[in-house]
């Protein structure tokens, strides 16, 4: 009795754990050395690709430091007092062409289709335009109608005991200054969300590692990309194209939600950041 009590107590621990806290991703971690969790199959093959040529590069590392060591030791002076005279080997020659060729072509083939999956874009479900400012990032919602500024918090740039409180009112902790902001991208898990990024006055770049993507904001003209985030949880991005003595405060905040709770969230933005309250509109009818 007392182990199935344990049982329901563990099987409702595990339950509640998504809801208890949401997923923070892209915040500096002990140890963190290597890529921020993948929430995107554009993030899984980067990653993926990464990996691979790493073993290639390996290998090539391992053959070259042999054939060193090997000439190293064998055609030293001492080991070997007469040397050859011949200055050319047409064999070998061919090989240390033709054998790079092969392996670049194979890397090109792994490496081209991700590119081009990146660079595809396909339909979007949720459509957002996004503009870098100095020092901040606007969101359109386009489909929708609406659109808001996204600062970070803190803009004094110091961690002192105002910001640590804004902090917590919009559900961080101080382990997020420098990232979290006061508005954040909300969007549906699961969905297809294309944005199409500017900039209004120099250069910015849109990113979030966990996805796997980064745009160029440049003015005058629109890029794009696209992702499909598969885990719900908070992202966090920075620009990343030097823009100005406040590049390092122009934090990007992702949440991606449930349909149920972006909806839910959609409903209140459209009411608090809509030009036109759309009761306005209807009235306008008649
Ligand atoms: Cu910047």
């Amino acid at each position: 009795m007392r182990l199935m009590t344990k049982l329901f107590g563990l099987l409702a621990a595990f339950t509640a754990l998504p809801a208890m806290a949401d997923e923070i991703v892209g915040r500096p971690k002990q140890g963190g050395i290597g890529f921020q969790p993948a929430a995107t199959e554009l993030a899984r093959d980067i990653h993926w690709l990464d990996g691979m040529i790493l073993v290639v590069i390996t290998a090539i590392v391992v053959f070259v430091t042999g054939l060193l060591a090997y000439v190293i030791i064998r055609y030293n002076k001492r080991a070997n007092p007469t040397p050859s005279t011949f200055t050319h080997n047409s064999p070998v020659e061919v090989a240390w062409t033709v054998i790079p060729i092969v392996i670049l072509v194979l890397i090109g083939a792994f490496s081209l289709p991700i590119l081009f999956k990146q660079q595809e874009i396909p339909e979007g479900e949720i459509n957002i335009k996004v503009t870098g400012y100095q020092w901040y990032w606007g969101y359109e919602y386009v489909d929708e109608g609406f659109g808001f500024d996204s600062f970070m918090i803190g803009d004094g740039k110091v961690l002192n005991d105002e910001v640590e409180a804004e902090l917590v009112d919009a559900g961080y902790s101080r382990d997020e200054f420098l990232l979290a902001t006061d508005t954040a991208v909300v969007v549906p898990v699961n969905k297809v969300v294309v944005m199409q990024v500017t900039g209004a006055d120099v250069i910015h770049s849109w990113t979030i590692p966990a996805f796997g993507v980064k745009q160029d904001a440049v003015p005058g003209r629109l890029g794009q990309l696209w992702f499909k985030a598969d885990r719900e949880g908070v992202y966090f991005g920075q620009c990343s194209e030097l823009c100005g003595k406040d590049h390092a405060y122009m934090p990007i905040t992702v949440k991606v939600v449930s349909q149920e709770a972006y909806d839910a969230w959609l409903q209140d933005a459209k009411d608090e950041y809509a030009g036109t309250p759309a009761s306005f509109d209807v009235a306008l009818v008649d």
